[in-house]
């Protein structure tokens, strides 16, 4: 590649791919338009073949300059014509006259449509290897081909790349089918899904891909996702001319410090250090091409690509038991392998024989659903066709998120999002708490789960008056945030109440003992008053009662299994503080001759008080503290 971009052309950004069968004429087609020939490795060359991306540059008669992406034709790269096929804004859908469409013509066709790709321009070439009246039965051939996709209205000509007719047509299509295409979105966050790494000698590693969703600066710092490789860019290329910032929607080489290529593969993509999180599966509305010849069953095995990359994965279907030719469902997708997409973005599904269906990612990494529900269909509806302040509601019934992620995750511009934010807010479906955007009907549902926790502990549990928090939090699931957002709700509506401690009950709820426990009880207290300083240590209540008379202040619980009668420790507190203002301290020796009791009782005591700080023990005495 000897070009360089002329300094004059105007910088807008589009991005234009090739597609069609092998052999018919892309590349050549490409080299006739830019002066650039796209099959840059030696393999191609020789066997005159596209196996891999190629990359070129047009400047058109507007003074627009676009990039090209060309793909490979053969149905065995059909893997690197989809990674190709992502992003752009214009296909030119090549297709040569001596053989009219073919299997990959409408392959290649059905992925243009399932990607949502804006346009398309119907490309006639080698229009030089045959007569005008043959050009027309392969056009009446075309509209059998292109009926019931987005192009059948598409402009269509004739052209040759080996004799030059019809070329200069063509640019003024171009020129005009990008007058119609949507400025490229900006987002204020950059994504390259990276479709080729390569050292250069003296530079280093350079990553190339499409340009979506925001700027690349020189300077910027960037994350790999998946895999969170961390670097830095040195520089950047647009069609070989060193910029200093690169625009969305424009083919970038970025040059990366911090990262080596060989760490770097197809499919992970460039963002701002945490903008991106790996990715293990979606939610997506898929749609299969009206040529499936094969149906698509539920969990069937399938690859999943999307931008660059791709995985091996699982599909789920939501809402019917196959997917048939011309036919939409929605999907789970399970992966394999993470990969770094966002809601909106596309997706292609390919069994190794055919594309059997695409569509539109509307939630990424999302809880696993259950099949045939009517209300998950509809959660799932209203993230494809609702309004933002729904589905802004809808992202957050899966839990609080603060404002930045959630604008993430709905691919939302800021202005937009604050309006949706806005619309949710005065239409009473979420509210800002703690910095947090909760929704409404996540607060309700979280804190009935946590009441459920809490009576669930309670049943399991009969004799403990409270909850502790932690069960409560890990019986309900929730993170440490969410949990307190619950809470304060549980506790606000008097759905549950804080006992001291911290523990979690239901209002006004008290354990209630068996008459055989109460039975117990009685007995055992009359025994611990009669026994006074010395009293039983054998048959005790078994440990829940215990912990439920010591919880009462029914009992005080040394070591040792000693149990007093509260007013009776409370007396031998008294006594020993009194002996310890007159004498200064006390020792075990004494204590025991003050109650008239054995050594082990008055050591369980005396160790308890250490124990609770009401005294302190320096060799054989005991001082107050
Ligand atoms: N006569 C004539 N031959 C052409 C024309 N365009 C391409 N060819 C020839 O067709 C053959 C295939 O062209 P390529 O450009 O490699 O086809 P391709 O679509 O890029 O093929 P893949 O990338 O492998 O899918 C080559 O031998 C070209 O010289 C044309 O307009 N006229
Ligand atoms: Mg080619």
């Amino acid at each position: 590649m000897s070009q360089t971009s002329s300094p004059n052309a105007r910088v807008t950004a589009h991005v234009i791919g090739t597609a069609g069968h092998v052999d018919h004429g892309k590349s050549t087609l490409v080299q006739a338009l830019t002066g650039i020939d796209p099959d840059r490795l030696r393999e191609e060359k020789v066997r005159g073949l596209t196996i891999d991306l190629g990359f070129a540059w047009l400047e058109l008669p507007s003074g627009r300059e676009v990039s090209i992406v060309d793909v490979p034709g053969h149905e065995r790269f059909i893997k690197n014509m989809l990674a190709g096929a992502g992003g752009i804004d214009l296909a030119l859908l090549v297709i040569a006259a001596d053989e009219g469409p073919m299997p990959q013509t409408r392959e290649h066709l059905a992925i243009l449509d399932l990607l949502d790709i804006p346009a398309a321009i119907v490309v006639l070439t080698k229009s030089d290897l045959v007569e005008p009246e043959y050009l027309d039965l392969v056009e009446a051939d075309l509209d059998d081909t292109l009926k019931g996709s987005r192009f059948g209205n598409s402009p269509r000509l004739r052209v040759s790349a080996t004799t030059g007719t019809g070329l200069d047509e063509l640019k003024s299509a171009i020129d005009r089918a990008l007058d119609e295409t949507p400025a490229k979105r900006d987002l204020g966050r950059p994504r390259l899904p990276i479709d080729r790494a390569f050292t250069i000698q003296g530079f280093g590693t350079v990553v190339t891909g499409t340009l979506l969703d925001g700027a690349l600066e020189v300077g910027q710092e960037v994350e790999l996702q998946p895999g969170g490789l961390k670097g830095r860019i040195r520089g950047l290329q647009r069609h070989r001319t060193k910029v200093s910032r690169l625009e969305p929607g424009t083919r970038a080489a970025v040059n990366l410090s911090g990262i080596h290529a060989d760490e770097v593969q197809r499919g992970m993509v460039l963002a701002a250090p945490g903008a991106l999180m790996p990715v293990f599966a979606v939610d997506v509305r898929l749609t299969a091409p009206v040529i499936l010849a094969h149906p698509l069953a539920h969990d069937a095995g399938v690859t999943f690509l999307s931008a660059t990359a791709e995985s091996e994965a699982k599909l789920r279907l939501l809402d019917s038991a196959a997917l048939n030719a011309g036919e939409s469902a929605w999907a789970q997708v399970v992966l394999n392998d993470p990969v770094a997409v966002m809601r909106g973005d596309h997706c292609i599904i390919r069994t190794p024989n055919e594309t059997a269906a695409g569509g539109v990612i509307v939630a990424v990494n999302p809880r696993r659903h259950r099949r045939n529900h009517a209300e998950i269909i509809a959660a799932l509806e209203r993230q494809l066709a609702g309004s933002p302040a729904e589905r802004l509601a809808d992202l957050l019934l899966a839990g609080p998120r603060s404002a930045q992620p959630a604008r993430n995750l709905l691919g939302l511009e800021p202005a937009p999002f604050d309006a949706a934010l806005d619309e949710a807010t005065k239409a009473g479906l979420i509210e800002v708490r703690g910095g947090r955007l909760v929704s409404t009907a996540w607060l309700s549902l979280s804190a009935a789960r946590l009441a459920n926790a809490v009576r669930e502990y309670l049943e399991a549990n009969p004799l403990r008056p409270a909850a502790p928090r932690e069960h409560v939090r890990g019986a309900a699931r929730l993170d440490a945030t969410s949990f307190e957002l619950a809470l304060a709700e549980s506790l606000a509506t008097q759905t549950l109440e804080e006992r001291a401690g911290g523990g979690l009950s239901l209002p006004g709820y008290r354990p209630t003992l068996t008459s055989r426990q109460q039975q117990t009880v009685d007995a055992f207290l009359n025994a611990l008053a009669a026994g006074r300083f010395s009293p039983p240590t054998e048959n005790l209540p078994d440990p829940q009662l215990m912990a439920y008379l010591v919880e009462q202040s029914r009992v005080v619980e040394t070591g040792a299994g000693v149990v007093f009668d509260p007013e009776v420790f409370a007396d031998m507190v008294d006594v020993v503080k009194r002996h310890i203002a007159t004498n200064g301290s006390i020792t075990l020796a004494e204590a025991r001759d003050l109650f008239g009791t054995s050594r082990k009782y008055a050591q369980a005591f005396l160790e308890h008080l250490d124990a609770t700080r009401v005294t302190r023990r320096e060799g054989d005495n005991r001082t107050l503290r």
